[in-house]
C-alpha cells in the first residue's frame, strides 16, 4: 500500500506544488532575530526593548535609510528627523515611500506583506487605521499571533550585555528572558572590536580584565563569560565583525588573545557554537544611526584557521558581503565544525537569496540554515518568513527536478526531512552536539 509520505513525485508540477506546501508547514526555529519577550517592556511604552505595530514596522532602520534617498538631509536635517516622535517620523515615511512613491524595495514591501498577511488593506493614505488596530492588541497575546501566520515555533533573541539598558533590565529582572517561545543569545561584540574599551568596561563591573593581559585576566574574562551565559540561559554566543576581521590579528592582539584564551575554551567546555556575523562595516554616516552602516568584503581565512585550529569549537558563521559567499560555502565543505546560516541584513533581498541558497544547496546540500529573519520588530517575522519560504521552495523545486531527471525515485518523505533539517532541525542538532 502507498502512503501519503510514500508518493513519488516525479513531475515538475507535483513536485512543485509539494515542496511549497511542505515548505509552508514546516515551523521555523529562528536562529537570530532582535525580537524580546514582553518581560523587557513593549513599544510604544519608552524603553521598551520588545518592537511591535505599525509605527515600529515603518521605522524599521532600512527604511529610513530609504526614506533619506528621496527626502535627502539637504531638506530634513537628520537632527530634525531623530528629534521628532516616533509617529511623525513613522507618517513622513509612509507618505514619502508608500504614498508618493511605489513600495517596491524589499524592506517596503515586507511592510505590505504584513499587514495583508494580518488581515489589513496596506493601501490605506494614512497610518490612523493601522494605529486604530494595533491599539487593540496585547503585546503578548499578538506574539503568539504573528508566531501562527509566520509559523516560527522559537525565537532567539540578541542580548547584547555591553548595552547598559538591556543590562539593567536582566539585573533588575533575573526571569526577563523565561518565556517558553523565546531564547537568549549571548552578544559581545566590543570584546573583538574594541578590546581596551570592553576589558576597561568589565573592570568597572567588578572583573579584573587587564588590557595587557596580565594578572588573573584569562580567567577573569572566563567568569564573566560564564556568569553571562549562565544567568541569560544563553543557547551560544554571537558578534557582529568588522571586514577587516582577522584571525590571527597582529593588528588586534587583544581580540585575538580574547578569543583563543577565553572566548573558545568557554564556548568548548559549555558546548556552545560562536556565530560570527562578518563584514559589517559600522557607521559609514554616523548620523544616519543604525541605517548609516556598511557592508565590505571581509577574509574567509580568519574562519578556516579557527575551524582548524578549534576542532572542539563549533561556529555558526555568516558573512555580509555577496562576493564572500561561495568561498564561504567551499570553507564549509572543510570542516564539519561550521555551519553557515542566513542571507544576513543587505543580503536578505529576494534576488540575493535566490542565489545563495542555490548555491549552498549545490555545494553543501541539506547541511546549512538557510535563513534567519533578523527581525528587529516582531511583525516582521510575518514577512521576512513568508518571502524567504517561497525562495526556499523555489530553488528546492529545481534542485529536485533535476535529482529526478538524474533518476532519483523522490518521495514527499524525503522532501519533509529535508525541509525540517533546512528551517528546524540543522540548526537543533548543532547545538546539541
Ligand atoms: O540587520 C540588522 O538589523 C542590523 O542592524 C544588525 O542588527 C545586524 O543584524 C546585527 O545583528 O548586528
Ligand atoms: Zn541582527
Amino acid at each position: 500500500m502507498t502512503t501519503h509520505a510514500d508518493r513519488l513525485l516525479l513531475e515538475r508540477p507535483v513536485i512543485e506544488a509539494a515542496v511549497h506546501r511542505i515548505v509552508a508547514d514546516q515551523p521555523v526555529t529562528d536562529l537570530h532575530t532582535h525580537c524580546y519577550t514582553p518581560r523587557f517592556g513593549a513599544s510604544p511604552t519608552p524603553g521598551g526593548l520588545l518592537l511591535w505595530g505599525i509605527d515600529e514596522l515603518v521605522t524599521y532602520h532600512y527604511l529610513v535609510a530609504e526614506v533619506y534617498r528621496v527626502v535627502p538631509a539637504t531638506e530634513l536635517p537628520y537632527e530634525k528627523f531623530w528629534a521628532m516622535s516616533k509617529i511623525q517620523q513613522a507618517d513622513h515615511i509612509w507618505k514619502h515611500l508608500f504614498v508618493e512613491n511605489t513600495p517596491i524595495s524589499e524592506a517596503c514591501r515586507g511592510v505590505l506583506t504584513t499587514l495583508k498577511l494580518l488581515g489589513l488593506d496596506p493601501n490605506e493614505k494614512t497610518l490612523e487605521p493601522y494605529r486604530r488596530w494595533f491599539s487593540q492588541q496585547n503585546p503578548s497575546d499578538y506574539i503568539d499571533r504573528v508566531m501562527q501566520i509566520a509559523n516560527v515555533d522559537s525565537i532567539t533573541m540578541t542580548n547584547p550585555v555591553f548595552d547598559d539598558a538591556e543590562r539593567a533590565i536582566w539585573e533588575r529582572d533575573p526571569k526577563v528572558g523565561d518565556d517558553p517561545r523565546f531564547t537568549a543569545v549571548l552578544r559581545i561584540d566590543p570584546l573583538v572590536r574594541d578590546w581596551p574599551g570592553a576589558a576597561a568596561k568589565l573592570r568597572s563591573w567588578g572583573f579584573d580584565a587587564r588590557e595587557d593581559f596580565s594578572g588573573k585576566t584569562v580567567e577573569e574574562v572566563r567568569r564573566f563569560l560564564r556568569r553571562w551565559l549562565d544567568y541569560m540561559k544563553a543557547i551560544y554566543v554571537a558578534m557582529s565583525l568588522p571586514p577587516e576581521f582577522k584571525f590571527p590579528d597582529p593588528n588586534n592582539v587583544g581580540g585575538e588573545r580574547f578569543i583563543r584564551e577565553c572566548l573558545l575554551p568557554v564556548c568548548a567546555e559549555r558546548g556552545l557554537p560562536w556565530a560570527m556575523m562578518i563584514g559589517s562595516k559600522l557607521r559609514v554616516n554616523p548620523p544616519l544611526g543604525d541605517a548609516g552602516d556598511m557592508v565590505a568584503k571581509a577574509d574567509v581565512q580568519a574562519v578556516v584557521n579557527l575551524c582548524r585550529e578549534f576542532p572542539r569549537n563549533k561556529f555558526l558563521v555568516t558573512m555580509l558581503a555577496r562576493e564572500n559567499q561561495h568561498e564561504l560555502c567551499v570553507a564549509a565543505r572543510k570542516f564539519g565544525n561550521m555551519l553557515v546560516f542566513g542571507c544576513w541584513w543587505f543580503l536578505n533581498n529576494p534576488v540575493l537569496i535566490e542565489e545563495m541558497t542555490r548555491m549552498r544547496l549545490e555545494l553543501l546540500g541539506t547541511t546549512i540554515v538557510p535563513q534567519h529573519s533578523d527581525a528587529r520588530v516582531l511583525d516582521q517575522l510575518i514577512y521576512k518568513w513568508d518571502h524567504s519560504r517561497k525562495i526556499i521552495a523555489k530553488v528546492l523545486t529545481d534542485k529536485y527536478a533535476d535529482t529526478v531527471a538524474a533518476g532519483f525515485r523522490l518521495t514527499e518523505a524525503h522532501v519533509r526531512r529535508d525541509v525540517a533539517k533546512l528551517l528546524r532541525e540543522n540548526f537543533r542538532a548543532f547545538l546539541a552536539r
